[in-house]
């Protein structure tokens, strides 16, 4: 299915022209690397249809803001970054917590609220939060990241060092102050940043040609001084190539990079969300470019897969998250007594 491309608006001939380039594909991953990112996004998926399992069995509760179809959006990118780079995510980020090493057992007691979980059980599915992996949430305000991730790159380049941070979110940024704050002073500062729209085309309910004038992203967001990409966010491949160039460009100190991943969520918003916004059609026609189906049928035909190391792949992963649930579900609380803990800094010491 090709993507149909954005509308442009009349340019005007005084303004500088914005750099804008179309990131290539090269596809040259070994089968064993092919099979890794196989194997990540297939874990997100079988991780996210449990918890709408466990969603209707009142297990999970709150917010759950499934990322089921933008699998390679977090599998591409993640694969570009080193251990010492930073996260930023939003609330639609459980995919970019599994990608980015955090294990299914330290998420599922997140979602369960249980004390083994990434944020101690206080954060549940909006906030997972890893600093051991500079992970840093999980935020459920829209943009809401984009200055933290701006404050970390400037903080790790005064500190010497070589580390790019990266923050997700999604095209209903475009609508905040927060994100033209920080692509302004990002761009103006040179920060090490890797600015990624996960373009699905709908915040909540509402169609981004319904609350944008100019939705060519990468255009406007190329106006503030920066290198930015339109591509193709159902190919984990692509993503992957074009997320590795970006981080490139932004290592070798030229400033920040947009990527605007053109994908679709499979699922409705949220867990409260009836979906009646879109039709029908629109969601068969995106899932038939699955990014998961498109990747295994890749590898088939080129005879790097067989239907058997596919099973093998998922019942390891069936495992995985039964093992995640049944931990989970024997994880205790936090008992009512350390409530005030984690509130200041000195609180802990303070109750005891
Ligand atoms: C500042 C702010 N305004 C409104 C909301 C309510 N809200 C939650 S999600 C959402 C839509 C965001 O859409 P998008 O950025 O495209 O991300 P997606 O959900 O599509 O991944 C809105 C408006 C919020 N969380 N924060
Ligand atoms: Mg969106």
């Amino acid at each position: 299915m090709s993507v149909a491309r954005p509308t442009r608006t009349r340019k005007d001939p005084a303004q500088p022209k914005p750099r804008r380039k179309t990131a290539k594909t090269k596809r040259s991953a070994s089968t064993g690397h092919r099979t890794d990112l196989l194997e990540s996004m297939l874990r997100i998926r079988h991780f996210e249809e449990r918890c709408v399992e466990l969603y209707s069995a009142a297990k999970i509760r709150g917010f759950v803001h499934l990322y089921i179809g933008e699998e390679a959006v977090a599998v591409g990118v993640n694969g570009a970054l080193t251990a010492g780079d930073a996260v930023v995510s939003t609330y639609r980020e459980h995919g970019h917590a599994l990608a980015r090493g955090i294990t299914s057992d330290a998420v599922m007691a997140e979602m369960y609220g249980r004390t083994t979980g990434c944020s101690g059980g206080r954060g549940g599915s909006m906030h997972l939060f890893d600093a051991s992996r500079r992970f840093y949430g999980g935020n459920a305000i829209v943009a809401g990241g984009l200055p933290l991730a701006a404050g970390l790159a400037l903080a790790d380049r005064m500190r010497g060092r070589t580390d790019v941070t990266c923050c997700f979110f999604g095209d209903g940024a475009f609508a905040e102050g927060e994100f033209h704050e920080t692509a302004n002073l990002a761009a103006l500062w040179k920060l090490p940043l890797l600015l990624v729209c996960e373009n699905n085309r709908y915040a909540m309910g509402t169609a981004l040609e319904r609350h944008e004038a100019q939705t060519d992203l990468a255009m406007r967001a190329a106006s503030y001084g920066m290198v930015a990409w339109s591509v193709d966010g159902m190919d984990v491949e692509v993503v992957e190539e074009a997320a590795r160039r970006a981080v490139e460009g932004i290592r070798a100190g030229t400033g920040p990079h947009f990527l605007e991943l053109r994908t679709y969520r499979f699922r409705a918003h949220s867990m409260y969300d009836p979906d009646r916004y879109r039709d029908k059609s629109e969601i068969e026609q995106w899932r038939s470019r699955d990014p998961i189906r498109l990747l295994r049928d890749r590898m088939r035909e080129n005879g790097e897969l067989r239907d058997k190391d596919v099973e093998a792949i998922e019942q390891r992963i069936t495992t995985e998250i039964d093992h995640a649930v049944e931990a989970a579900e024997r994880a205790p609380e936090e008992p009512v007594e350390n409530l005030l803990h984690h509130v200041t800094s000195s609180s802990a010491e303070a109750v005891s």
